[in-house]
């Protein structure tokens, strides 16, 4: 960073004398229904006002009623997009999605050992509506090598008693899941709890959150972690960073746009004022 300087009053930074946004970057899988996945990263990457780049480990065939197909793809083509991100562009912060495969989770943590970046893990198991995201197998890689990675990993409380391969009171998850080696955990509210946890290892912070019934939330785990990233590469504390994700999401919900698709639609994040006022009939 010694070669940029962040300008007091822009979100952006200065190189080589123009003002560019922070850069971030999802490795995650496509969600054909636009609504989760890559495709609510690079929505919630924009409405943080930051470039979006994609690393896309694999496709589904989805909508918001059910994934029809998934295709992982080769390793080499995802490491080539790593590559070719890291050598020309460069990323401020890096959050991960669906891996889909042990042997994708390996070729990603090889990557970002030789490329140490602030990270941000989703461990996303499985989609709301049912299928899964990362073989059962590949749970233990996750947690052995992408976790001690992690500037924070973002688990939901299933996720989280999961990650912490016991059942307990949401401190203890967080204490256990920080000394499997990521260096924080937010464990997001799920339950309707009314805040996030928030763990750096020494101190417990509740990050409140603004519960919104809606019906549509799908893409609300990525929207959460993709601007909690957004908001790391734009330079802010973690708990600044928290709050903020909390608050987009819960917004990115109560606009979500019912109306698309027979299941759960998507959220839409950063549209105060547009989407849901322009209303077409058919
Ligand atoms: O929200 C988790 C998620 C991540 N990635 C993809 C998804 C989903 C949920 O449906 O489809 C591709």
């Amino acid at each position: 960073m010694s070669d940029r300087a962040q300008p007091e009053s822009t979100a952006g930074w200065i190189y080589d004398g123009r003002v560019t946004p922070p850069r971030c970057l999802t490795i995650a899988t496509s969600d054909s229904g636009g609504g989760a996945g890559i495709q609510a990263d690079l929505k919630a990457f924009a409405a943080a006002g930051c470039h979006g780049m994609t690393a896309v480990v694999g496709v589904t065939a989805q909508n918001t009623t059910a994934i029809l197909a998934t295709y992982p793809l080769p390793i080499s083509i995802i490491t080539a997009q790593l590559e070719a991100v890291y050598d020309d562009i460069g990323v401020d912060a890096v959050k991960t999605g669906a891996l889909l495969q042990a042997a994708i989770i390996e070729a990603v943590v090889d990557f970002l050992r030789r490329h140490p970046t602030p990270l941000v893990v989703d461990p996303v198991l499985r989609a709301s509506t049912g299928a899964a995201l990362l073989d059962p197998e590949a749970v233990e890689v996750l947690i052995r090598s992408l976790l001690p990675l992690a500037t924070v990993v973002t688990p939901n409380l299933a996720e989280a008693r999961m990650l912490a391969g016991l059942d307990g009171d949401r401190r203890t998850l967080a204490e256990r899941i920080v000394s499997r080696g990521a260096r924080a955990v937010l464990i997001t509210g799920g339950t309707g709890e009314g805040s996030d946890l928030l763990f750096d290892g020494a101190e417990y912070l509740e990050i409140p959150v603004t519960w919104v019934e809606g019906g549509a939330t799908h893409g609300t785990g990525c929207t959460h972690s993709a601007t909690l990233a957004a908001e790391l590469a734009r330079g802010a504390s973690l708990a600044d960073a928290a709050r903020h994700a909390a608050d987009a999401t819960a917004a990115a919900i109560a606009q979500g746009l019912d109306g698309i698709g027979a299941g759960a639609g998507p959220v839409a994040v950063g549209q105060a004022s547009g989407a849901s006022q322009r209303v077409r009939t058919r």
